[in-house]
């Protein structure tokens, strides 16, 4: 018998998780101690039909760590190497959450609510708990709670129209990262362009479970000539798109200079962020690197070679129906890689040479065409 995952209240449900089940999910993670789909008909055709249709998923997992006070500000900033000072009401900014040695801690998408409130809706690791011993450690006016807000992402080039068909024409004016408020059914909910795809895609922050349900049911009613369908976050679309997940491609040993979040690291800024000047001081030597593999071959192991040198690791991977290879990301030593430029893996049939990508991956660049 297969092993199988026991339910219980620490392995916290949440409003839509009975549509889940009846809509077929066939694999379950655990994100945040709340349950997360990670299959429905299987990825391949989980992946197709995100790719070309609009899917449904319950993002409740990404908990809401809200911060509300005068401090509030003050606690944002602590918490990540991003400049904060001219952030902007109704905007979504993707932060990598860093300690006082540099090292990740979560990276999460954070709203700011007003002058003194920030909601991070955050990776799997628990924020609330470093959060609330940073407030007080450094004696902070602020309040860290986790509210009862359950994001439900619509993803997919279907998804805009579906959205328009449930929050009106209004939802077109979104652009990329942005969050306004929108009703529905009398209730005022925040609708975000965003989520953990890069096909079009659109976050509703649910703020009262059974208006929540309500508007699971009316996606689906609304949506039945779009094919619409429950889905989840999806492994090869992820690793196509070049998105990362805390706890596979980063831990709390992992620099944002090596896995690519330099871009929001402001070493130069004049603020207070715990971070900062561990990350001054730092030099990485490893990175993470996207890995082409040529065949349909599964790995026997995640280990990635130079000849019989272990330069890195693999983590995360999955063979691409779109462009028929296997996508990896691996973390490479870059001093035993030594400038080169093919590595190799152990796969079911012997060992196979992988070309090394820079990421996120530029698929014309690496000369592959989608197959549909
Ligand atoms: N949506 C929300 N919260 C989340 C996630 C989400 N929290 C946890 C997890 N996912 C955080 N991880 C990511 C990773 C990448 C992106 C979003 C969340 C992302 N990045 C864009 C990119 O890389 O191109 C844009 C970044 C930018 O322009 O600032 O979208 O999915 N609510």
């Amino acid at each position: 018998m297969r092993p199988h995952l026991s339910i219980s209240r620490r392995t916290r449900r949440t409003p839509f998780s009975s549509r889940v089940e009846a809509a077929g999910a066939s694999g379950y993670t655990v994100y945040n101690h709340t349950l997360l789909a990670t299959s429905f008909r299987g990825i391949e055709v989980d992946y197709w039909h995100l790719c070309e249709n609009v899917q449904v998923w319950d993002v409740s997992c990404e908990k809401q760590v809200t911060l509300m006070g005068p401090g509030a500000n003050q606690l944002a900033q602590y918490m990540t190497p991003r400049d904060l000072t001219d952030t902007k009401v109704g905007r979504c900014y993707y932060l990598p959450m860093c300690d006082e040695k540099g090292k990740m801690m979560n990276d999460a998408v954070a709203i700011k609510v007003n002058d003194r409130h920030w909601r991070l809706s955050v990776a799997d690791s628990d924020v609330l708990l470093w959060a609330k011993g940073l407030a007080v450690g450094f004696g902070l006016d602020v309040e860290v709670r986790e509210p009862d807000i359950f994001p439900l992402a619509v993803q997919g080039p279907k998804a805009e129209e579906l959205m328009c068909r449930v929050f009106g024409d209004e939802i077109k004016q979104l652009g990329f990262f942005a969050i306004a408020p929108f009703i529905y059914n009398g209730q005022r909910m925040k609708v975000a362009r965003s989520g953990m795809s890069k096909q079009t895609g659109y976050e509703v922050f649910v703020n009262d479970a059974n208006i929540g349900t309500q508007l699971w049911d009316e996606l689906f009613a609304k949506g039945q000539d779009l094919d619409v369908r429950a889905g989840c976050p999806n492994l090869i679309e992820r690793i196509e798109s070049g998105l990362l997940s805390f706890g596979s491609d980063m831990d709390h040993e992992t620099s944002p200079f090596e896995i690519g979040l330099e871009k929001y690291v402001n070493l130069d800024a004049n603020i207070d962020s715990l971070s900062l000047p561990a990350l001054r001081a730092y030099t990485p030597s490893k990175k993470l690197i996207g890995l082409v593999l040529e065949y349909h071959r599964s790995l026997n192991d995640l280990d990635v070679f130079v000849g019989n040198k272990k330069v890195g690791v693999i983590s995360s991977q999955a063979y691409s129906p779109k462009y028929m290879r296997r996508l990896a990301f691996f973390m490479c030593d870059l001093e035993a890689l030594n400038g080169a430029t093919e590595v190799e893996v152990n796969t079911a049939q012997g060992r196979a040479t992988g070309t090394l990508a820079s990421l996120p991956f530029n698929f014309e660049a690496l000369g592959l065409t989608a197959c549909r």
